[in-house]
C-alpha cells in the first residue's frame, strides 16, 4: 500500500524551502498524526545537531515512522556538494551525507540525494562531475545496505543542476553503477518541469522509484496547482509502488492549511 509522509524543517536558516511543517518536532509530529500521516520526512540542518532519542519516544508516541531524511542543509548551509571541484569539499559532503545515511538508517528509513548532488562548472566536464558522484555513490550505496535501506538519488529541474534532470538521466546513471542499492526519488514539482509525461516517466522509472516528493506543479501542496494526480496515482499503482508519497511542498498558506490540503489530495488519489 502507497503511504503518506510530510516534511519537517528543522533547520531555520532554509527558510523559503518546499517544507510543510518547520521547527517544533513535537507539534509538528503531533499534527502530522492526528491528519493521519504514516511518516514525516525530516529536513535537518546534519545528523550531529539530532538528538535520537527524542525523535524515537515522539514517532512511537505519535506511531508515525521515519519516511526518510534529506541531506539539502549540506549544501543550504554549509555549501557542500558531492561534485565540488575541490576534493576536500566532496569529502566532507560524503562525510555529512554519511551522517545522514546513518542516522535515518538506524531507524530504518532512507537518506536523499539531491542539491548534494551539485553541478559542473566552470574546468569540471560534466564527464567527471558524474563519475566523482558515482564514485560517491559506490561507497553509499553500500554503507545504505548495511544499514538495511536503500540510498535515495533525486533528479532535479534544470534551475538546480545540470547533471541529472530527468528520471532517464537517473535510470542511466544507476545502469552504470555496480551498488544495485540506490533508487530514484521522483519529485513530481522537478519532474512538472522536465518530464514530457509525469507519468509515463513513472513507468519507465518501475522498480527503480523509491521515494516520491508529493506537491502540485508550482510547488504548492496537492491541490493547489494542474498537477492530475489520478494520473500520478494509476502509474505508481502500475508499478507496484508500496513506498511514501512525501508532501515536500511550500507551507502555502500556512503549514496547517498545507498538511490538511495534502492529506485530501491524498485521500482523493490513493484512497
Ligand atoms: C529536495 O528534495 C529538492 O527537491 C530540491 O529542490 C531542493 O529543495
Ligand atoms: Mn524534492
Amino acid at each position: 500500500m502507497i503511504k503518506s509522509s510530510v516534511t519537517i524543517s528543522l533547520a531555520p536558516q532554509a527558510k523559503g524551502g518546499p517544507f510543510v511543517f518547520w521547527g517544533d518536532l513535537a507539534g509538528s509530529c503531533a499534527r502530522a498524526a492526528t491528519l493521519g500521516f504514516d511518516g514525516v520526512e525530516i529536513f535537518a540542518p546534519s545528523a550531529e545537531e539530532l538528538d535520537a532519542r527524542e525523535i524515537k519516544q515522539l514517532l512511537a508516541q505519535h506511531r508515525l515512522k521515519l519516511a526518510a531524511m534529506g541531506t539539502g542543509a549540506g549544501w543550504v548551509l554549509q555549501k557542500l556538494r558531492l561534485t565540488d571541484p575541490d576534493s576536500a569539499v566532496r569529502t566532507r559532503a560524503r562525510h555529512f551525507i554519511n551522517g545522514i545515511i546513518d542516522f535515518a538508517g538506524s531507524f530504518g528509513a532512507p537518506a536523499i540525494i539531491g542539491s548534494m548532488q551539485g553541478r559542473f562548472e566552470g574546468d569540471v566536464t560534466r564527464e567527471q562531475a558524474l563519475a566523482w558522484l558515482r564514485e560517491a555513490l559506490e561507497q553509499m550505496g553500500p554503507r545504505a545496505h548495511a544499514c538495511g535501506v536503500p540510498l535515495l538519488f533525486e533528479p532535479l529541474n534544470r534551475y538546480e543542476t545540470n547533471l541529472i534532470n530527468t528520471v532517464a538521466d537517473g535510470l542511466e546513471l544507476l545502469r552504470t553503477l555496480r551498488t544495485k542499492n540506490v533508487k530514484l526519488l521522483s519529485d513530481l514539482f522537478h519532474m512538472n518541469i522536465e518530464e514530457i509525461s509525469i507519468a509515463d516517466a513513472l513507468r519507465a522509472g518501475g522498480q527503480n522509484v523509491g521515494h516520491v516528493h508529493f506537491v502540485d506543479s508550482n510547488r504548492r501542496p496537492a491541490g493547489n496547482g494542474h498537477m492530475d494526480f489520478s494520473l500520478v496515482a494509476q502509474a505508481l499503482r502500475e508499478i507496484g509502488f508500496s513506498g511514501y508519497v512525501s508532501a515536500e511542498a511550500l507551507p502555502f498558506p500556512d503549514s496547517e492549511a498545507a498538511a490538511q490540503q495534502t492529506m485530501t489530495s491524498f485521500k482523493r488519489a490513493f484512497r
